[in-house]
């Protein structure tokens, strides 16, 4: 298959690290919206992290929000034009750390936006911290020996935490390292958006990606990781659908 640039991206050259999955990520959030056909009415709320660098090269609208705030800013906008296609892509540290009011106030009420999580097991951009979703015995700047969860307690599970709410209209899990992996996370993507034009309500896809630069691997190394470590434990697949009937 021939490689196209989606519309929504200008020809910049992204500013992530060699073989970082955010730039597969926000590739397929933009082939999506290209063959919905929302390049101008879609709005990207954007976090802190280096979910940030693809503004860069993004063309449409964007919000930018404090540190875990998207969804907060997002039900504000979303609240008040309706008629807006808004997504907020936001990494592990954002959403599941000084984040986790907003993600779970927002999904309890079922707004109607869709939230795109990368969970590369790390704060990347700020130089390989721990984050919620580090893996236990996982080796950080913040924990030289490997977590351990007597003191730092146990990798949060956002999909299945979310799940429990009754509000949430779909909530899933994918995996970027393999191409099966990316092409079940770009339907969902589609699924996600199309509920909300639908007013169908709250969506929260997560993606399982890497950070090749703090966790000290090559990229191919790191897909090898993600086998092995990280989807034993976040498992991928669909973990609430309400409308199983929307492709
Ligand atoms: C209020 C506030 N505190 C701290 C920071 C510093 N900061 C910038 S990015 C980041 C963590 C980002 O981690 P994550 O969301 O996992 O994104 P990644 O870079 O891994 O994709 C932090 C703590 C900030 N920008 N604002
Ligand atoms: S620091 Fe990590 S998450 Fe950030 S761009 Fe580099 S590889 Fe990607
Ligand atoms: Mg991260």
């Amino acid at each position: 298959m021939e490689y196209k640039r989606p519309s929504s991206l200008k020809p910049t050259p992204s500013g992530f690290c060699p073989g970082c999955m955010h730039s597969l990520a926000t590739k397929l959030i933009a082939d999506v919206i290209e063959e919905l056909g929302q390049q101008e009415n879609c709005v990207h709320v954007a976090p802190v992290g280096c979910a940030t660098l693809n503004l860069a090269y993004w063309k449409g609208d964007i919000i930018g929000a404090a540190h875990g705030r998207a969804p907060a800013v997002a039900t504000g906008f979303k609240r008040t034009n309706p008629d807006r296609l808004v997504f907020a892509y936001q990494g592990d540290g954002d959403c599941a750390a000084i984040g986790l009011a907003e993600i779970m106030g927002a999904a309890n009420r079922g707004e109607n936006f869709t939230v795109i999580f990368f969970n590369n097991q790390t704060y990347g951009m700020t130089g390989g911290q721990m984050a919620p979703t580090t893996l236990i015995g996982q080796k950080t700047t913040t924990t030289r020996y490997g977590r351990d969860p007597l003191t730092t307690g146990y990798p949060l599970k956002m999909c299945e935490l979310l799940a429990t709410l009754e509000a949430p209209a779909f909530i899933s899990r994918y995996a970027l390292n393999t191409p099966k992996g990316c092409m079940e996370a770009r339907k969902a993507i589609k699924k996600g958006f199309t509920l909300q034009m639908e007013n169908k309500g709250f969506s929260f896809i997560e993606l399982l990606g890497n950070c090749p630069t703090n966790w000290g691997l090559t990229p191919l190394q790191t897909m090898e990781y993600m086998d092995t470590n990280t989807i034993p434990y976040f498992v991928p697949g669909v973990y609430k659908d309400k409308y199983a009937e929307v492709k």
